[in-house]
């Protein structure tokens, strides 16, 4: 008999969470590392097995944390290296492994390297940034390099007044791009920002914009998609450069001696062969990547938050997730289930229906759709209670993100206060902005949550929603959509060959309400049918449908042919 031997992190179910608004130990309204150790039972008890801790490095928090001023070191509000350590040691004391996040294309203005750097054109770390000198209009106007638009508008270059040159930045100003081509540089992030953490025990990275390190020497122009204006967005110029798969097999390299786990995050590649290069086994980069087709699902093409809530078909997102499933069937790459982070608004709003009468039953539906997909699947915190965006009659100043700020003063800028294109900004917002998922997490009832003191004013204001939708309650209650979770994950486990494994068959792709489809490993046969709907729905012919053969399913009595609004259920037919 031949065992194969897989690969720890396939089957692992990963918990995101983002420090600053996980839980305050300490009454500075500022969540923090000790708040994470103290919830590592709670975590573990929703079955998980491993956490990703989003930024908690030293930075001025431009935006959150993706903006490093020493990677060595932690933000002090979130507490110190020792808390770290202990942090590391207590989740390896429960079985579980931790990640942290990987910033790496970009350090903050404040990062010592780049204050060498900006100090004049002859210091030693000059080239650790990307420098170069302006261009000239024939009206003799100073112009930056190329019409690059940043991922938070605006231009991607900045002018330094000191040494008379423009810096390269994909996202905030304050946060300038490394130069990867530099060889230096290189070794100098693998020591301070792998090396060193790695060293410290913990299990791997979640790699930040992995596919933007290397930039086409010649910094082309993007092509013209917005007629009006100075900046393109040059996503798929900038991302994917010539020498990303040099870099990535290098940081593989140094990764794999310690079997670290990677997931690297992959916007603007739509090309498949690229993706594969990246995750393929026999490429040895990365594990797997997310890529974005399921939460760019609605946005904007041109400007992700020009757009209107619900702007998309259900046979859209059917597609996004069968493109990804493929992986495991047609290549030797690895992927990744996942339909919420700390930068997309909330799947019950987006994807549910987060209105008192089904947002529950939604949650659990959603819940059972992703927890059924192959790879390895991702939660983000405050996912597991089935939190919803933050209430509409919020005024724009509760919105905290540089990004969604930035939109919404462009948008100000650009119609001259006109109120009828700023109440449909806000409303964009209020669906999709990134704020949604980083109000704190909601543990309890009363003014804060439970996330600090109700006399405490929190970073962010706690979701009202926290009068009903708590970890405190939800723990009391076997219907509640954490108690589903749990069995979703327990059902992952034990039909691990389909759930994770199985090759993914789309059932009646064009259906707009019904999601259905097969997981096949073998002769082992799941079928997972989702109601995307309010309405009651026909369920989908398949041989071997009999209600005996439900596994889990998120209503009471599961009718024989019809589907209740937003119900969904798992059969295993053969196991
Ligand atoms: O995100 C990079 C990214 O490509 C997007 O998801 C980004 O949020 C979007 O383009 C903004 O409009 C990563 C982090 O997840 C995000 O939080 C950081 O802001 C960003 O990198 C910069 O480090
Ligand atoms: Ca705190």
């Amino acid at each position: 008999m031949t065992v194969t031997i897989r690969p720890w992190w396939k089957d692992s179910v990963v918990y995101q969470i983002y420090p600053a608004s996980y839980l305050d130990t300490n009454g500075d309204g500022v969540g923090d590392i000790p708040g994470i150790t103290s919830s590592l039972d709670y975590i573990q008890s929703i079955g998980v097995d491993v956490i990703w801790v989003c930024p908690m490095y030293d930075s001025p928090q431009i935006d959150m944390g993706y903006d490093i001023s020493d990677y060595k070191a932690v933000y002090p509000p979130y507490g110190t290296i020792q808390d770290m350590q202990k942090l590391i040691a207590e989740t390896h004391r429960r079985g579980m492994r931790i990640i942290l996040d990987l910033v790496v294309n970009h350090t903050s203005h404040q990062h010592q390297w780049f204050q060498e750097s900006r100090s004049s054109k002859d210091n030693p770390k000059r080239d650790w940034y990307i420098w170069k000198p302006a261009k000239y209009d024939a009206q003799g106007h100073r112009k930056p390099p190329n019409n690059w638009r940043s991922n938070f508008g605006g231009s991607t270059w900045t002018w330094d007044e000191l040494t008379q040159e423009y810096y390269l930045h994909l996202f905030c100003p304050e946060q300038p791009d490394l130069n990867w081509d530099n060889l230096e540089t290189r070794k100098a992030i693998y020591e301070d920002a792998m090396i060193y953490w790695l060293d410290m025990g913990v299990d791997g990275f979640r790699v930040d914009t992995v596919n933007m390190y290397s930039k086409d020497p010649s910094f082309p122009d993007a092509p013209i998609t917005d007629p009006n204006a100075e900046e393109q967005d040059a996503g798929l110029v900038y991302c994917n450069g010539p020498k990303m798969k040099e870099i990535l097999s290098e940081m593989n390299a140094i990764l794999s001696r310690y079997d670290a786990f990677t997931v690297g995050e992959c916007p603007n590649t739509p090309d498949i062969s690229t993706v594969v290069d990246y995750v393929g086994a026999s490429a040895k980069r990365l594990n797997m990547v997310f890529q974005f087709e399921v939460v760019d699902l609605g946005q904007g093409k041109v400007f992700k938050y020009k757009s209107k809530p619900f702007n998309f078909q259900l046979p859209e997102l059917k597609e996004a997730i069968d493109m990804t499933q493929s992986f495991l069937t047609h290549t030797d790459g690895w992927t990744t289930s996942f339909v919420e982070n700390h930068d997309q608004a909330r799947s019950v709003s987006r994807f549910g229906d987060d209105s008192p009468r089904w947002r529950e039953r939604s949650a659990k539906m959603l819940a059972l759709l992703f927890g059924s997909l192959s790879g390895t699947l991702f939660i983000y915190q405050g996912q597991e209670i089935g939190m919803i965006n933050m209430p509409k009659e919020w005024s724009i100043d509760e919105y905290k993100d540089v990004d969604s700020i930035n939109y919404y003063r462009m948008v100000d800028r650009c119609s001259k206060n006109d109120a009828m294109e700023l109440a449909e900004a806000q409303a964009s917002l209020q669906h999709y902005a990134r704020d949604h998922a980083r109000t704190p997490m909601q543990w309890s009832t009363g003014f804060n949550g439970g996330f600090t003191a109700d006399d405490t004013p929190p970073w962010m204001r706690v979701n009202t929603s926290t009068e009903y939708i708590n970890v405190q309650d939800q723990l009391k209650r076997k219907d509640s959509p954490l108690a589903f979770w749990r069995r979703v994950l327990s059902m992952r486990k034990q039909y691990n060959e389909s759930f994770v494994h199985g090759n993914f068959e789309l059932l009646d792709a064009s259906n707009p309400n019904v999601f259905s489809f097969v997981k096949r490993r073998g002769n082992r046969v799941a079928v997972v049918v989702c109601n995307c709907s309010g309405s009651e729905n026909k369920l989908p012919y398949f041989n071997g449908l009999d209600n005996s053969k439900i596994v889990l399913g998120n209503v009471d009595k599961p009718a024989v042919t019809t589907l209740q609004p937003w119900e969904g259920r798992a059969y295993v037919l053969s196991y």
